[in-house]
């Protein structure tokens, strides 16, 4: 078996490499600098065109997607180690919440950032951008709500919690407001104080 991983530090390989670290795979480590411009090099275009880490290479086949790579590592490597759901209702729930972070969440998170920091200043729109901030209070919520007399998301701790904490734990850092959500605020010491967390933390 030959897995190669395709990382930057503090980008969104991060949440892969959180996963990776928690499930115990043995991976070959290769390390992009994103402001030298390697994602958009040839070779490194050839496995993924989307010039993006993370990218992951199982026995030949390139992969992409953070939350796609969740799954994927979950159903190969977490199952019997009972990280990940099997087959059925439970696994959809998993599939649901670290889908629910790329695409809901993560659309409402990027529209701050585009009306904020990211895009032309004569492209920006704060009226967007405050709307944005409010739509993911709104979705943080639900995941609140969610967590309401819950250890983690899906009876014990899985992938979709490292997948869903490390958004949620780099939202903090971007200073969203987490005051009004005591169910994600204990959920993410439980997620925290996990020992593959605390390693790669400490790797930075
Ligand atoms: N939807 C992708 C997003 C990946 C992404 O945006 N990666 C950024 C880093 S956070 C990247 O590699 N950017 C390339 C660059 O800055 O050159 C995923 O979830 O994997």
């Amino acid at each position: 078996m030959s897995l190669t991983f395709y990382y930057a530090p503090m980008s969104t390989a991060s949440v892969t490499q959180l996963v990776l670290e928690e499930l115990g795979v043995p991976v070959e480590k290769v390390k992009l600098d994103l402001s030298k411009g390697d994602a958009k090099k040839p070779e490194f275009m050839k496995l993924n065109p989307n010039a993006k880490v993370p990218c992951l290479v199982h026995d030949g086949t390139p992969l992409w997607e953070s939350a796609a790579l969740t799954m994927y590592l979950g159903e190969q490597f977490g199952v019997d180690k009972k990280l990940y759901p099997a087959a059925g209702p439970k696994r959809g729930e998993a599939m649901k919440w670290i889908t629910w972070t790329n695409v809901s969440l993560g659309e409402a998170v990027y529209r701050i950032g585009r009306n904020t920091q990211w895009a032309p200043e004569d492209q920006r729109n704060a009226k967007a951008a405050e709307q944005a901030v409010k739509d993911v209070q709104d979705l943080l919520q639900i995941l609140d709500s969610s967590l309401q007399g819950k250890q983690y998301l899906v009876g014990d701790y899985t992938v979709a919690d490292t997948h869903v904490h490390a958004f949620t734990d780099w939202l903090r850092h971007m200073k969203t407001d987490f005051a009004p959500f005591k169910n994600i605020n204990a959920w993410s010491e439980r997620c925290g104080a996990r020992p593959a967390y605390k390693k790669i933390m400490a790797e930075g």
